[in-house]
């Protein structure tokens, strides 16, 4: 047992010091639910069936629901989604007679959302810079027609994590169909680096874990993932493997409460006796981008210790004698000076994972946000293959992911990689020739916004313009399109950057209940561990005006396709079982009886074949990968600090709940630049003074935003954090990740102006 009491908080130092949960988390939600925004009655009805059986799946992270949930399984953050969604305020017609576009553009972006949820469906007016109330009929039909005058391959299709099995089939379908595949979805901008590392090395695209390995390691190492803030249910298997003495390990630059110590609200003596769990038995700091080296020194110490599983290696993998050697030839010297880590902590940490017989590997946007991040996820995979760390129980490689479906949107063809989409099956299906070349990813599209390719512009949910790198560059552009058509439920930085061709379309939320011709209707959607799960919603519509996602869909692709009878959009609309068939006819492996077994509890399965040791790489086998540099990040110029933007624990990406970041205990202030004391002293700052950040890439493009407020934080040198999105406009577009184009949102070259 690691249970610890709880520390006063030191109320003279900025470092948060309660542990993650407990009743902080309670005493967060409840000012949610209390003053300012208007939730309505029956809200904690709602919660209580959140990530339940025949309940609503939750909105915000996409951590696994388990079998048997927790009387309350939500955590503080899934409440404030659900809540949030759920306000009794409303941003209706009179909202946007009273605004003009051009004076919203100027709020942030809790003032843009707090206004509450659209009601009905908007079109741009540029004579009066206004949304103007329109129809859904007069809205899908000016849509067709500007979608049917535009060249197919100048349009893109993007798509935020959220929407269903379901909408995202169809969505996916539509855009082929129309003919193009440019289909980006916010995993270009988050864990595309896994899809495409993962799929190099051990032939699947997704992590390789479920909940049930949880139970059986013996040591899980963490890199740069947050799980306090960005997946808190993930702390209760995380308590209960600490428990039980699994050893927990963690790599990253920034202290994060949540893997120090965790109070479980759940647990009535806990919260009543102020205990906790420890959570990480070992915290190394490292630097941003430092975990190639890292992991490194860990492979190293493993190979002068011989504890290197030979018969799993022969038998499964490839390259591991170069591998080795590359290993054998680094110096410690050159291991500590790029990791920033000591010799001493690496070969303690190789040595407990030498002993330990099942280890996973959990990771996030500490790794996948880098310019050489598929080498990082490519060293861990490495470091887990040494042992034969993958493809057997209580072991394996876990990519924590983001939005609630944003793992299952790629599964059912969100992709503009038409190889990982079976496109033969679908000709088959539906009877027409689906486009072949490659789509857009979500740096190709920014830079076809700016350099006018792109045309039109359809949005299933999000805030692209606002969660993009190099943000406010393309911002002037956007006016430009022919076509921006925006489906969201909250009003957003990217709905007001429009021209003429202009529309804002919303939908309902997941907890309202979705009521089609042949009755109530359910979706589905798969967890981080590829689990699928049903939802269904229960509360009322908030305004009678709006219409599902999969409505909204249809009646998008009816009014721009030619007629085909084997297109039924109005039957799918009507009884989405029948969606479900179409996903089952084209993923017949994944998704048998796809229908009888959606709320399966704990959800079902799709499979993972790296998980039974089927490897689908090019090479058959588990492929050993040799990095070619030690750090993460890009050549960055001479001296300049590396800016990590992170999220705090009171927003879900560009949706800022408020200002307080409780697990940092930062608080008030998002315009603030985190900094170590020493590199705040060498830089000759000081604590409050507002600083100007500027760009260091030397690429010609001039980035600066002015007014962050220098915070000394515990970091280490040569680095500094900031928020995310207000941080954006420093990251340049063309720093992302050399394999899957994923932005370096961790590791962005800047400079700091007092
Ligand atoms: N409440 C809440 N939940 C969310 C979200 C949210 O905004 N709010 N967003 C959702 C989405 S879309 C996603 S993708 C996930 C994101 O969840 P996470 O993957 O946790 O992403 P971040 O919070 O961006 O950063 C993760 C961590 O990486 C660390 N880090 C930064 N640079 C490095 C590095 O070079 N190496 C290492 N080892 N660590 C580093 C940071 O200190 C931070 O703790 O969360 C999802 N859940
Ligand atoms: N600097 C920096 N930038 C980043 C990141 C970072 O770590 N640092 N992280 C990146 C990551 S991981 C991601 S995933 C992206 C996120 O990028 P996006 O997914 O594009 O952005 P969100 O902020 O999640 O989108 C919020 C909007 O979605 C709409 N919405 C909410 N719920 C629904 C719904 O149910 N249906 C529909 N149709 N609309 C809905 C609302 O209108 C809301 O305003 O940002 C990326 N940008
Ligand atoms: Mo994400």
């Amino acid at each position: 047992m690691k249970d610890t009491p709880e520390r006063e908080q030191d109320p003279t130092t900025p470092f948060y010091d309660h542990p993650t949960g407990g009743w902080g988390s309670i005493k967060s939600v409840l000012r949610h639910m209390g003053t300012g925004h208007a939730s309505p009655p029956g809200v904690l009805e709602t919660l209580w069936r959140q990530n339940k059986p025949k309940g609503h799946m939750c909105t915000s992270c996409a951590w696994a629901k388990p079998p048997n949930p927790h009387l309350a399984e939500f955590c503080e953050n899934g409440a404030k989604a659900t809540i949030w969604d759920l306000t009794r305020d409303r941003c209706g017609p009179d909202f946007f007679a009273a605004h003009s576009v051009t004076e919203l553009r100027t709020w942030n972006d809790h003032d843009l959302e707090a206004v509450g949820r659209l009601t009905h469906p908007m079109r741009y007016d540029a004579a009066t810079d206004r949304y103007v109330q329109t129809t859904w009929d007069e809205a899908f039909a000016a849509i067709g027609a500007k979608l049917r005058g535009l060249e197919p391959r100048s349009t893109v299709f993007y798509a935020s994590g959220r929407a269903s099995l379901e909408t995202s089939y169809l969505y996916a379908l539509f855009a082929r169909v129309y003919g193009h595949n440019n289909l980006p979805d916010s995993s270009n901008m988050c864990h595309e680096t896994t899809s495409v590392a993962l799929k190099k090395t051990i032939g699947s695209p997704v992590g390789t874990c479920v909940l049930d390995d949880f139970e059986h390691c013996d040591m899980l190492l963490f890199f740069g993932q947050n799980t306090g803030s960005n997946s808190p249910r993930f702390l209760h298997p995380l308590q209960q493997a600490a428990k039980r003495g699994c050893r927990i390990v963690t790599f990253n630059p920034v202290r994060e409460r949540g893997l120090l110590e965790f109070a479980n609200p759940q647990s009535p003596a806990q919260m009543l006796t102020g205990g906790s769990t420890k959570i990480s038995d070992i915290y190394l700091q490292l630097r941003p981008g430092g975990d190639i080296a890292a992991i490194a020194g860990l492979c190293k110490h493993l190979l002068a210790l011989g504890a290197v599983d030979r018969g799993f290696i022969d038998a499964h993998c490839t390259d591991f004698d170069a591998f080795a050697a590359r290993m054998d030839a680094l110096t410690w010297e050159e291991i500590e000076a790029q990791s920033g880590l000591p010799r001493a902590d690496l070969v303690e940490v190789a040595e407990i994972y030498a002993s330990a017989k099942n280890v996973i590997g959990v990771y996030g946007m500490g790794l996948t946000q880098h310019v050489h991040g598929s080498q990082s996820i490519g060293m861990l995979v490495n470091l887990l293959l040494m042992r034969g760390n993958i493809g057997r129980k209580g072991a394996g490689i876990c990519p924590v992911r983001g939005h609630s479906n944003v793992q299952g949107q790629r599964t059912v063809g969100m992709s503009e990689k038409p190889e990982l989409v079976p496109l033969d099956r679908l000709a088959e299906q539906f009877d027409f020739a689906p486009p072949r070349d490659t789509g857009m990813t979500t740096v190709e599209v920014v830079r076809g916004v700016i350099d006018g390719t792109v045309r039109g512009f359809v949005s299933l949910g999000g805030n692209f313009a606002r969660a993009i790198p190099d943000q406010g560059r393309a911002d002037p552009a956007w006016a430009g399109l022919e076509l921006n058509v925006q489906i969201a439920t909250k009003l957003n930085r990217s709905h007001t950057l429009v021209g003429d061709g202009a529309w804002l379309l919303p939908c309902l939320v997941r907890a309202e209940e979705d009521m089609q011709v042949s009755g109530p209707q359910a979706v589905t959607m798969e967890d981080s561990l590829s689990h699928i799960h049903g939802s269904v919603g229960k509360r009322p519509a908030a305004s009678p005006h709006l219409l599902s996602e999969v409505a909204i869909v249809a009646g998008l692709a009816k009014a721009t396709l030619p007629r085909n009878p084997k297109l039924r959009w109005d039957d799918w609309q009507a009884d989405y079982a029948r969606i479900r068939d179409l996903i089952e006819a084209t993923y017949p492996d994944q998704f048998a009886r796809f229908n009888d077994r959606m709320f399966d509890a704990g959800g079902f399965y799709r499979g993972n074949s790296a998980r039974v040791r089927d490897w689908k790489t090019e090479s058959g086998k588990a492929e050993f990968t040799v990095p070619d540099t030690l750090s993460a990040l890009g050549d960055g110029p001479e001296g300049a600090l590396t800016l990590m933007t992170l999220r705090s624990n009171d927003q879900f990406n560009t949706t800022i709940y408020g200002y307080r970041d409780r697990l940092r205990g930062l608080e008030g202030d998002r315009m603030i630049v985190l900094m170590s004391p020493a590199e705040i002293a060498r830089a000759g700052l000081h604590e409050g003074q507002r600083v100007t950040l500027v760009s260091a890439a030397d690429d010609g493009q001039e980035r600066r935003v002015p007014g962050f407020a220098v915070t000394p934080y515990d970091l280490p040198m040569g680095c500094v954090a900031a928020y995310y999105p207000e941080a954006n406009p420093l990251v340049p577009l063309d720093l992302h990740d050399l394999a899957s184009k994923t932005p370096a949102f961790k590791g962005a070259p800047i400079r700091v102006e007092g």
